[in-house]
């Protein structure tokens, strides 16, 4: 079934990792057009604004080394909220963030959906951290984890279930910083994984063929998950954790432009615009054209 309408809903959140600014990033999707955008595709698209996230008095909160554990929970606590009514509605939540962070909300949200949720995670990193594993402390990189049921109990039950995913229907594309702990995890689990050397291995046609196949015969609904870092630096520089040697802009927007014939996405979020560390806006143009390829746009 084609897209009749599309919800889009910011959580302009920065507090799942250190460096400002990412909050910014709904804005900036919002100045390169992603609205008019999408309305020239004869969809019915309306912006529903941004979710309002207070500020930290401290980020480091007792009994656990979580930044701003409890805002991040509440901010993803009202998204999921958000999400849930618009599936309810019968729209198809677009969701702009934000540090990765709000895919927990996002997840809770469209997970209450399916039997059997797919997600593609396009990121440079697994986002499978845990609270002992993470070297960090930084939650943007535990939402896959989180999503999974694996984390701390105020992250995992957002919106009153566990898990939201089943491990087996996730996909990771662009992966090509793990730490240790996300491999063992990934090994553990048996999460699919394209990382770098397959995209390069077997061409990013190839991935997404097979990526699609996988989810095509085991999910019900499949959530897109946009790590703006997945695409390489060159292509995104605004984002705050780069990695070298990313995926193409060029390859994005052939991932995406698949993703749109083959109608599995049922939800999307695009996250990690940083315009403070951008340039002129850029990655947020990125991230606006990937959406357009997303959502069927074509050249001709
Ligand atoms: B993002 C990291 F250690 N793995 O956990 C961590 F390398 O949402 C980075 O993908 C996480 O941008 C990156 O802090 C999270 C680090
Ligand atoms: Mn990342
Ligand atoms: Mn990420
Ligand atoms: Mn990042």
């Amino acid at each position: 079934m084609s897209i009749q309408k599309i919800s889009v809903i910011g959580l302009p959140m920065d507090l799942g990792q250190a460096r400002r600014g990412v909050d910014m990033g709904p804005s900036a999707i919002r100045c390169a057009e992603i609205v008019e955008r999408l309305e020239k595709l004869n969809i019915e698209v309306e912006d529903l604004g941004d979710i309002i996230v207070g500020r930290p008095e401290n980020a480091d909160e007792p009994g656990t080394n979580l930044k701003n554990l409890h805002l991040v929970a509440k901010g993803n606590t009202q998204l999921a909220t958000r999400v849930d009514e618009i599936i309810e509605e019968g729209s198809f939540p677009l969701v702009l963030g934000g540090d990765h962070s709000i895919a927990i909300g996002t997840l809770a949200g469209v997970a209450k959906h399916y039997k059997n949720l797919g997600v593609i995670w396009y990121d440079a990193h697994g986002d499978l951290n845990t609270e002992d594993t993470s070297p960090s402390g930084n939650i943007h990189g535990m939402p896959l984890a989180v999503s999974i049921g694996i984390g701390h109990p105020d992250l995992i039950n957002i919106h009153g279930f566990a898990p939201k995913v089943k491990p087996e229907n996730i996909v990771i594309i662009g992966a090509r910083s793990l730490d240790e702990g996300e491999k063992e995890l990934i090994r553990e689990k048996g999460i699919k994984v394209f990382t770098m050397h397959e995209i390069d291995r077997l061409g990013m046609t190839r991935v997404m063929e097979e990526c699609m196949d996988y989810l095509r015969e085991r999910t019900d609904g499949v959530h897109l998950s946009l790590d703006l870092d997945g695409v390489d630096p060159a292509d995104a520089p605004g984002v705050g954790t780069p990695v070298i040697g990313g995926i193409s802009y060029r390859e994005s927007h052939l991932a995406m432009e698949m993703l749109a014939e083959s109608n599995l996405i049922t939800s999307a979020e695009f996250v990690e615009v940083n315009p403070i560390l951008d340039e002129r806006n850029k990655t947020a143009i990125v991230a606006v054209a990937l959406m357009g390829s997303l959502f069927g746009e074509k050249l001709l």
